[in-house]
């Protein structure tokens, strides 16, 4: 029987940001998915491990640093118009806690940046739209679609209370 449902797919990924007075760490992506861009760290949350662990977890085999106190300040579902229905779901942290110095991974090469020289064009196409958001503080859930290339075709962001940023469920 036909129905109407969509099967979708969902996919668990972090991202963290990780700034210090008015400068920020972002990583060169070397390999695959965003190869070139430079973005925050994070990636694929693993069994057994709660997502606030695999942030932790991915900075540290990333950049090498090994980061506390994590705040979680946003979520966002990313979605390709050639793949409908497989949404790349992402817990977005930051943490201004950190020990040790960054290095360079296999996947990730770091540097840090002023605020005001943060490379937007050379950055996936969505952050223009949040990353200022994140800068001023604020909390916010949303949702991208992108064209093949990587192009932002509609979005959505919705500013949030601190409070709520933990219950966010966008389904
Ligand atoms: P791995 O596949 O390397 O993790 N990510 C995105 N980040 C931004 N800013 N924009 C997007 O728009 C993104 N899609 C994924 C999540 C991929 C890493 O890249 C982030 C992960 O931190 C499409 O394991």
């Amino acid at each position: 029987m036909d129905n109407n449902f969509e099967e979708v797919s969902r996919k668990i990924l972090t991202l963290c940001l990780i700034q210090k007075g008015n400068q920020i760490l972002l990583g060169m992506k070397k390999r695959g998915f965003g190869e070139g861009k430079w973005n925050g760290f994070g990636g694929k949350v693993q069994e057994g491990e709660t997502i606030e662990e695999a942030a932790e977890r991915e900075v540290l085999e990333e950049c090498g640093l090994k980061v506390k106190n994590l705040e979680k300040f946003g979520q966002l579902d990313f979605e390709f118009r050639d793949k409908p229905g497989e949404i790349l779901e992402v817990h977005m942290y930051k943490s201004g806690d950190f020990e040790g110095e960054s290095k360079e991974s296999d996947e990730m090469l770091p540097q840090w940046f002023k605020i005001s020289q943060i490379p937007y064009d050379k950055m996936w196409s969505d952050d223009v739209y949040w990353l200022p958001l994140f800068l001023e503080g604020k909390n916010f859930t949303g949702c991208f679609l992108f064209d093949e290339n990587n192009r932002v075709l509609q979005h959505k962001l919705t500013g949030i209370d601190m409070l709520d940023i933990n219950e966010v469920d966008l389904l």
